[in-house]
């Protein structure tokens, strides 16, 4: 039998299936991905007008490059993509006139995407598209725009160009504009998904969504890496991975003392993970760099330890085998100094009373060995 289709490319089930996935990340009722539906269909195709400042393209590449064509194509028709300088057919004057002509007809109503930085030193003229500035770009762009999505951690808050000594003076959307509605949408790259729903979000509820004091959006930002993680029953046994390969790495131990941000982290990615494919960077063995946070990424060295000031329970996985060995986390190594025997410790300290004393630690329980 032949499958109804949504759009081009996306069948009818595959767009419930987004649906219902968006409905569930935004932390609705499972009854509303129906609405959600019916809120595409009905106020779809919004004008998009998409900037690319300073940044690798890596936010386009990973939204356009998902191994599974449908998160890409549902947001390209989900929109009405006016102006993308590396996804247009359109250039040169071409595309400058598509996107004033977009400008003008939608205006106050089209929604503003921006990927990468914006330098200000000497008058933002380190990146210069159609002969005007990415600050000017930006302004301009800004005045008819209903609300900017700040696509990436460039966007939102400088990323890799605003690291020290910032010799263009790059930043992020939110520090330039001050009068219209943004949400960061942070991650380098981020998730397509947290992209796909917030923009769900915008056509069902026609509002922003609820953001933190980063201006993220709550749904996909609101709760630490560390609380979902597959690797936090090693965490709370005090497995640790000791060196990239070893045994310990290879069994999957916890990443903290090779470096990983994930107690610092706010982001879902051990949740939605990456491209269709079940993926996240601690899931192939590497520590999270905090690319979703200003003050971690590029700031921090890959290898450093985060200080974890507020500990918060695991919240998805069992706990291990108490006969397995592990004595709990270190309160020196992890940053739990005073803090050990409080509830907000959770399992790890449950587990770590349940041990048998003197038992061996084989993931580096004692002061980093
Ligand atoms: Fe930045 Fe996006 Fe990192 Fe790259 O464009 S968030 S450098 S993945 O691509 O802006
Ligand atoms: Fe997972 Fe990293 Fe937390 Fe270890 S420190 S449990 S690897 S998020
Ligand atoms: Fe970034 Fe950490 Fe997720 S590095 S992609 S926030 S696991």
């Amino acid at each position: 039998m032949k499958e109804e289709m949504f759009c081009e490319g996306v069948t009818r089930r595959s767009f419930m299936k987004a649906c219902v996935t968006a409905t569930a990340m935004m932390g609705l009722p499972f009854a509303m991905h129906t609405q959600v539906a019916e809120a595409v269909e009905k106020n779809g195709n919004p004008a998009v007008i998409w900037l690319h400042f300073q940044e690798c393209t890596g936010c386009s590449e990973s939204l356009l490059r998902s191994s599974h064509p449908t998160i890409s194509t549902l947001i390209l028709d989900m929109i009405s993509l006016d102006y993308h300088e590396t996804l247009m057919v359109g250039a040169g004057h071409q595309a400058e006139q598509a996107l004033h002509d977009s400008m003008k007809a939608n205006h106050g109503k089209y929604i503003l995407v921006v990927e990468g930085a914006i330098p200000t030193k000497q008058n933002g003229i380190f990146c210069k598209v159609s002969g005007r500035t990415a600050l000017e770009s930006l302004q301009h762009a800004a005045e008819g725009a209903a609300a900017i999505i700040a696509i990436g951690t460039c966007a939102s808050y400088g990323g890799i160009q605003s690291v020290s000594p910032n010799p263009t003076g790059a930043v992020g959307v939110k520090d330039i504009i001050k009068d219209k509605p943004i949400i960061n949408i942070p991650g380098c790259p981020p998730n397509p998904y947290n992209f796909l729903s917030t923009v769900l979000y915008y056509l069902t509820f026609k509002k922003v969504p609820e953001l933190d004091q980063l201006g993220r959006p709550k749904f996909a930002y609101g709760r630490r890496i560390h609380e979902h993680c597959e690797r936090r029953p090693h965490f709370d046994a005090g497995r640790f991975a000791k060196a990239y390969g070893d045994p310990t790495h290879a069994q999957g131990y916890c990443l903290y003392k090779l470096g990983c941000k994930g107690p610092a982290t706010y982001a879902n990615c051990s949740v939605q993970r990456f491209n269709d494919v079940g993926a996240w960077p601690v899931s192939v063995g590497h520590p999270c760099i905090g690319c979703t946070e200003p003050d971690i990424l590029f700031k921090t060295a890959i290898a450093e330890k985060v200080q974890i000031h507020e500990p918060t329970p695991f919240d998805s996985y069992a706990p291990v085998d108490l006969k397995e060995k592990g004595k709990g986390p270190d309160p020196l190594t992890t940053g739990f100094v005073g803090l050990a025997a409080g509830a907000a410790l959770g399992a790890g300290a449950m587990l770590a009373k349940k041990l048998p004393a003197g038992e061996a630690q084989e993931g580096g329980h004692e002061k980093d060995k």
